[in-house]
């Protein structure tokens, strides 16, 4: 193997890794023996001892590759503090997790597939199979979000200033990411894209 596919097979590695973490952390935690608390945190151990029973691959992981892992990633996904580790958004698992509110920039951005938009600027934006709706900091970040449903995203725009006024409650997820339970239509709108 020379370095240029070593080193793509460690990215693959540690996306395969992400994944399962990120299962494990925002879906399907009882698959994995894991109960997570209201905030979302596990036990960093037993998610460890859950990962090596999942797959030969990681037989020896340990704390040290989930800190590369998340410190490898291009956009922070799961944190781990102390001895737990949680995913800081995603969540599709029933049940409260709490998050804190908070005032995001002037605007947020989402982005979905045509066939999504009537709907949308119907009943607004709903959090579909996730515990909330997710959005973008940045308009590119939106774009490669849109781009997994569809191969021409479309890019909403979200006025927060105007929705704030009219409470709705925007949580922060990470740098990037922001959370709501709902976003009405009325302050929705379609991105102009130069
Ligand atoms: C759409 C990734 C019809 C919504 C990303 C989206 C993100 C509606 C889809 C995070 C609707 C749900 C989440 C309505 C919303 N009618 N369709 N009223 N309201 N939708 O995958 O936001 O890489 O659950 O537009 O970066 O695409 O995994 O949510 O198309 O931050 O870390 O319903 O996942 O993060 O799709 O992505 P998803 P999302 P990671």
């Amino acid at each position: 193997m020379d370095s240029e596919d070593a080193a793509r097979a460690r990215v693959l590695g540690l996306t395969r890794l992400s994944k399962a973490v990120s299962r494990a952390l925002r879906h399907e935690p009882w698959l994995f023996e894991l109960e997570l608390d209201e905030h979302g945190w596990t036990p960093v151990d037993a998610l460890v001892d859950a990962l090596r029973k999942e797959s030969p691959e990681w037989l020896d992981l340990d704390l040290s590759d989930l800190q590369m892992m998340i410190n490898s990633a291009a956009k922070p996904r799961h944190e781990i503090r102390g001895q737990l580790i949680r995913a800081l958004y995603g969540h599709s698992t029933p049940g409260a997790f709490a998050v804190v509110a908070a005032i995001p920039p002037a605007e947020l951005f989402h982005g979905t597939s045509p066939e999504s938009i009537r709907s949308i600027f119907t009943v607004g934006l709903l959090p579909m199979k996730r515990q909330y709706v997710h959005m973008s900091a940045d308009a590119d970040t939106a774009v490669l979000v849109g781009s997994r449903k569809s191969e021409q995203p479309v890019i909403l725009t979200i006025d927060t200033v105007a929705a704030l006024a009219a409470d709705t409650t925007f949580y922060r997820g990470s740098n990037m990411v922001w959370l709501a339970s709902h976003v009405p239509a009325e302050f929705i709108r379609i991105s102009r894209m130069d």
